[in-house]
């Protein structure tokens, strides 16, 4: 019995990795949310990959030599159980997808936010993108960055996201969010992140020649850290603590925040 031998150990071996590779803790509670789904999806997937694989080898094995087969007789009652448990299963996927998607933090307007996105107790970064970066402005103060985003851990943080020129799109994939921003129109993305470090930002939309470059690093820091790193930013009265690289050059970030400031909030 080598082969039933070996489906033994094919299926000890694949739960096994499954059971042992816990993944990293979340960066943010957008990323726990989608680690979440993405592992009790795996849950249900895996058994039932198991079952019909090990029923395919069995069949093969066990009727291959069959020199006299017998057409399929009816069994209605087979029939209604699997399709009541494939009925069960995507309901299930259904199911666990929509609570996901219902998460304040992944779909905003699902927080009780009003209509242009906003969230009471959030901190607010308004984030103006433009061929080929960011300017990021920080609550009541006039501190703004452009290559580097500050974060304090463990708060809410609502990104109010404008462009100046064509669609870009935000992605910070350490923090499973991604949203679209539009010409003329505000979107809004919501996290909060959980663990402090240094993670990459990217434009995922395609938008001109100088996209590739379009990246940040978007730094988390401790409360304290950010509070001091904020204050000392309003010391230097610095209104751009990071000049932007020759890649703006086109594009000053003056002259973005000229247009960003005549495109009108949606109210
Ligand atoms: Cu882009």
């Amino acid at each position: 019995m080598r082969l039933s031998r070996a489906l033994s150990w094919l299926c000890v071996l694949t739960l096994g990795v499954v059971v042992f590779s816990t993944p990293a803790a979340a960066q943010s509670v957008n990323r726990a949310a989608i680690d979440e789904l993405n592992e009790q999806l795996l849950y249900v997937a895996l058994p039932l990959t198991l079952f019909v694989e090990l029923m395919l080898v069995y069949a093969i094995y066990r009727f291959h030599n069959n020199d006299d087969p017998k057409p399929t007789i009816d069994d209605p009652a087979l029939e209604v159980t699997w399709t009541a448990a494939t009925g069960a299963i995507l309901v299930f996927v259904g199911v666990s997808g929509f609570f996901v998607l219902a998460n304040p933090y992944i779909s905003p307007a699902a927080a009780g936010a009003t209509d242009s996105g906003e969230m009471a107790n959030d901190m607010e970064v308004d984030v103006l993108t433009y061929q080929w970066g960011y300017e990021f402005s920080y609550p009541n103060s006039n501190v703004t960055t452009s290559e580097t985003l500050y974060l304090p851990n463990n708060t809410d943080v609502t990104f109010r996201l404008r462009s100046s020129d064509v669609i870009h799109s935000f992605y910070i994939p350490d923090f499973g969010v991604k949203q679209d921003i539009f010409p003329g129109q505000e979107t809004v993305a919501r996290t909060q992140p959980t663990e402090t470090g240094t993670y990459r930002l990217y434009c995922a939309e395609l938008c001109g020649s100088g996209h590739a470059r379009m990246q940040a690093d978007v730094v988390v820091l401790n409360q304290s850290e950010y509070d001091s790193w904020l204050d000392e930013q309003r010391g230097s009265g610095a209104n751009n603590t990071t000049t932007p690289d020759g890649v703006n050059n086109t594009t000053t970030p003056d002259g973005a925040n000229a247009t960003a400031a005549s495109v009108a909030r949606p109210a």
